[in-house]
């Protein structure tokens, strides 16, 4: 093979090179049928959102905006980090964007378009429900050693606009301008013979302003560990990491209450509690009331399943025109201000108040590219995270859920 890991490289998704076979021929067929001008608008959609969710955070569009750029093509699309449902209030499906230009100028992107999309929002939306539910916790991307390495800046950047607030992998971090966040591996405390000589050691060489957080778990019981830990750095331990393995979890609320309990008893009432392994949202609402500061999530961050967007002919030569399954013609898309219910009109039609709660309705598409050229606006990542934040707060009081 011509390469050491099997990925593309930029230059290749630029050009398209990982498209599929079909829409090669299919631009050979319609130049050869004089076809070339057909001039289509094509809508961007979701069927609905993985584990049951009725709310999703869009993300890839930062990536999709540089994939369009410079081919002949008007791209309409709802901005990174907006929180938007699948269907609206009169389950008319939501188009989160619009790609409007000749077929055969852009048809080949299709591909790596939808896949730039799919899976980073993906992502943002599990970390997004993960925040809803550990609001006030601490919420770090530990995911990098899950997934294929050359995806993973857009893992953690994706974990990072829907909410997290940080990331282990030094490429990520150093992309999004930040320090990498993480504590230490059980190998460490291997080596050095015991935990204290680790913890000793991590205290010794690591740069003053790392965090001190202990893995407790390798040889003993976390109870013990904590207190030896505390014992062992004092004033100078700023946390403790449980990644208690599967054979001896048991009930993990009770042994993190547990630690709480005895910490506290011996006044390490600032040393904090982070739990690791296995972290999905199920145990994290299970975990509601523990006295966890913080998780690291892995697995179930960087695997979370796609948001399958599809691209489908909604007009062609500015005819109305769609397949089975989808509604002809370009569209408005509107999200209240107030309930953040979705309302998706025939472009042209007025909009009047929401029809859920009365308020005022906020049109969502903005144009991020038009004729090739990429519209200025783009927002750097803690932008748009601070946006997606006060969007959660928002779904919060309104008690959304998942
Ligand atoms: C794992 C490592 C990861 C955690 C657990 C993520 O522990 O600490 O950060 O787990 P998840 O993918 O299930 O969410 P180990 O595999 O024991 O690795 P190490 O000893 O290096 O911490």
């Amino acid at each position: 093979m011509d390469r050491k890991f099997l990925v593309a490289s930029q230059e290749e998704i630029k050009r398209g090179g990982t498209t599929d076979i079909y829409f090669i021929r299919t631009v050979d067929i319609l130049r050869k049928e004089g076809r070339a001008e057909a001039h289509v608008d094509m809508e961007i959609t979701s069927g609905g959102l993985p584990y049951g969710f009725t709310w999703g955070v869009l993300a890839g569009t930062y990536e999709a905006i540089n994939l369009l750029e410079g081919l002949p093509v008007t791209l309409r699309i709802m901005p990174e980090g907006t929180i938007f449902k699948p269907y609206d209030y009169n389950g008319v499906r939501v188009p989160i964007g619009y790609v409007s230009g000749r077929y055969i100028d852009f048809s080949i992107y299709e591909t790596p378009l939808l896949g730039l999309l799919s899976q980073a929002t993906g992502v943002a939306t599990y970390a997004a429900h993960l925040r809803y539910h550990a609001w006030d916790k601490t919420l770090l991307a530990f995911g990098a050693r899950r997934m294929h390495p050359a995806i993973t800046p857009m893992l953690d950047y994706a974990a990072y606009i829907g909410g997290f607030d940080g990331v282990s992998s030094i490429l990520s971090a150093k992309i999004l301008g930040m320090r990498p966040m993480g504590t230490m591996p059980h190998a460490l405390i291997i080596i050095m013979g015991s935990q204290e000589e680790a913890w000793k050691a991590f205290d010794r060489h690591v740069e003053r302003g790392v965090p001190r957080i202990a893995l407790i778990d390798t040889f003993a019981d976390e109870k013990t560990e904590a207190i030896k830990a505390a014992e062992t750095l004092g004033e100078r331990l700023n946390g403790v990491r449980l990644d208690t393995p599967g054979s001896r979890r048991g009930d993990i609320a009770t042994i993190i209450r547990e630690v709480r309990w005895e910490l506290d008893l011996r006044g390490y009432r600032d040393v904090k509690i982070f739990l690791s392994g296995g972290v999905d949202i199920e145990l994290v609402k299970r975990l509601g009331d523990a006295p966890v500061d913080g998780y690291g999530v892995g697995a179930s961050l960087s695997n979370a399943r796609i948001v399958d967007f599809a691209l489908d002919i909604v007009q062609l030569n500015n005819k109305p025109i769609a397949k089975r399954g989808k509604f002809s013609g370009v569209k408005e898309v509107y999200r209240c201000r107030e309930c953040y219910e979705y309302l998706v009109l025939p472009r042209g039609n007025e909009v009047g108040r929401c029809p859920r709660c009365g308020g005022e309705m906020e049109e969502m598409l903005v144009t991020a590219i038009e004729k090739g050229e990429k519209r200025p606006g783009i927002e750097e990542p803690k932008m748009v995270r601070e946006r997606v934040l006060r969007q959660l707060e928002r779904i919060k009081s309104l008690g959304w859920g998942d």
